[in-house]
């Protein structure tokens, strides 16, 4: 079993972080073609944007606990500095959206690049590694669509077990 790449009928909240906007904005124009190319409404498109990565996981948590979205695309763009600060941003944002993903049951795809110069995001912005943010708009349409199917056949599988419990 896997999730088709139809987003039609699909509701999307993408949550950008302003921090190195300049890359933020670039993913996020790759992951809004991504999720048009598979046919999702405008409509059904909102973004939210965050100061910086780090604040990436309770946006997400938030809007997710809506129920309002069968899939989310977190966007952001982590450099290396001096300091160890970089490596706290990074591993506090993965681990965030996998936890919220994980306790909210509405996929999360992973858009946060994590690069040591600006040189090699721009690179996965959309010049020669790509745009991260398209294949995230691709993956946010694959889980959306593979969360729905199970879903509905865990809803199925309830029914059919509560009936049979009956006789
Ligand atoms: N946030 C980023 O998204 N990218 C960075 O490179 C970055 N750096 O380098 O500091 C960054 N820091 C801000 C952080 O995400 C929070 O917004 C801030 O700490 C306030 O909570």
């Amino acid at each position: 079993m896997r999730g088709q790449l139809n987003a039609a009928g699909l509701r999307f909240g993408i949550v950008v972080s302003q921090f190195n906007s300049f890359i933020t904005d670039r993913l996020l124009r790759g992951a809004l073609d991504a999720l048009s190319s598979a046919g999702a409404a405008k409509q059904k498109i909102e973004i939210c944007r965050v100061p910086g990565s780090f604040e990436i996981p309770l946006a997400a948590k938030k809007l997710a606990a809506s129920g309002k979205f069968d899939s989310l695309i977190c966007i952001g763009c982590v450099l290396r500095g001096e300091t160890t600060h970089y490596d706290y941003v990074c591993s506090e944002t993965a681990r965030g959206i996998q936890l919220a993903q994980l306790d909210t049951g509405v996929p999360m795809a992973f858009c946060v690049l994590t690069c040591d110069t600006l040189e090699q995001a721009i690179d996965r912005a959309g010049l020669k590694g790509g745009n991260k943010g398209y294949e995230a708009g691709l993956a946010a349409v694959e889980m959306g669509c593979l969360v729905r199917k199970l879903s509905k056949n865990s809803a199925a599988s309830q029914v059919r077990s509560r009936r049979f419990r009956r006789r």
